[in-house]
């Protein structure tokens, strides 16, 4: 993972002060450098019995010395303040946005959604240890990696289901900051082309493995993908079998959570056991939530959207797994 090329107005800016920074540096390292090998020469002892010049203090070069770092450290502060202001992640000058604020501040989303003109919208959720990706419409929902149309202005619209997590693509610009409880929104137009990124605050043991990809393709690309997924979203599923339905159960993550009498589902995680799954009058005993075959299939797509920070994961299972399940899943009496 590199920033470089930077590939965003963003990133570029970030690159600028990343140059002068480090043009600096070099001028202070010559500098410093400089001066120590000009004095170990100048001053060494030359001769066995010489004692060399001893001093105690120069109070004009401890002024300098001080006083010349402390300026070029505030004027490195001044950019980094004014490069931040600047960027785009947190709207225009003319229109300023926290990036980072609670769901559901109405004011704070009307700025964010005037900051910017914008062609595309996703949001964008950071789990533990996938970033989930949502496209406007909603049937097209991708975890590999995040399509976009090139060229165009898209914004993310970032939150987290379980833990802090951080966005960082570095030649998209800056790392934003993905929390629970709160939206966060970065902006991006870039060129053709793939891009590698990583969660960039420490989430839990797969922290590493939480990489990130943007692929940019030309808007006719785009399109004929979008249009490929939304078909694999639709397609016409066959009534769920029990039979298949329990082998995909008995075959995949489900057995390492969940526990079923008498089978290899023997997993301590969910607290009520599956055995007699179809006797319960509701599912994860979420109020108002019956168990029947819509609000089952509704709960294996997308857990958290019934019930905001349960420990079942969205596992983006296919959907005739799904109606296999539910299947499955209610004849367990
Ligand atoms: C990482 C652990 C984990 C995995 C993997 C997992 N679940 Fe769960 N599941 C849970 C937890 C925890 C709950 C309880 C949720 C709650 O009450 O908040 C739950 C609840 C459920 C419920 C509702 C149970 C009830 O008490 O009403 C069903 C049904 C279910 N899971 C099915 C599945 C199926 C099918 C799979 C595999 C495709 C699966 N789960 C995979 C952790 C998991
Ligand atoms: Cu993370």
């Amino acid at each position: 993972m590199s920033m470089l090329p930077p590939v965003t107005e963003d990133a570029r800016l970030i690159k600028a002060l990343y140059d002068l920074v480090f043009w600096l540096a070099v001028g202070v390292f010559v500098l410093v450098e400089g001066l120590l090998i000009y004095s170990v020469i100048r001053f060494r002892r030359r001769r066995a019995d010489e004692l060399p010049l001893q001093v105690h203090g120069n109070r004009t070069l401890e002024l300098i010395w001080t006083i010349v770092p402390s300026v070029l450290i505030a004027i490195v502060f001044g950019l980094a303040v004014d490069t931040m202001t600047r960027m785009t992640a947190r709207g225009t000058l003319a229109n300023p946005v926290a990036h980072v604020h609670a769901i559901g501040d109405q004011q704070a989303r009307r700025r964010v959604e005037a900051a910017q003109p914008v062609d595309m919208v996703i949001e964008v959720i950071g789990r533990q240890w996938v970033w989930q990706y949502r496209y406007p419409g909603g049937d097209v929902i991708t975890t590999e990696e995040l399509v976009v149309p090139a060229n165009k202005n898209i914004r993310l619209d970032m939150t987290a289901a379980d833990v802090i997590h951080a966005w960082w693509m570095p030649q998209l610009g800056p790392m934003i900051y993905v929390n629970p409880g709160e939206m966060s929104y970065v902006w991006f137009n870039v060129p053709p082309g793939e891009y590698v990124g990583q969660c960039n605050v420490y989430c839990g043991v797969a922290h590493a493995n939480m990489i990130a990809r943007v692929r940019a393709l030309p808007q006719a690309e785009f399109d004929e993908w979008f249009a490929q997924q939304s078909a694999a979203a639709s397609v016409a599923v066959e009534p769920g079998d029990p039979e298949r339905g329990r082998n995909y159960f008995m075959n995949s993550a489900c057995v390492a959570c969940h526990y079923i009498e008498g089978t290899k589902a023997q997993g301590k995680v969910a607290p009520r056991d599956l055995t007699r799954f179809a006797t319960y009058p509701t599912i994860a005993q979420v109020d108002g939530l019956e168990n029947n075959a819509e609000n089952l299939r509704r709960w294996l797509k997308d857990p958290q959207s019934l019930k905001p920070g349960t420990a079942m994961p969205n596992l983006n299972l296919k959907a005739q797994d799904v109606e296999d399940l539910v299947a499955y899943l209610l004849t367990l009496r």
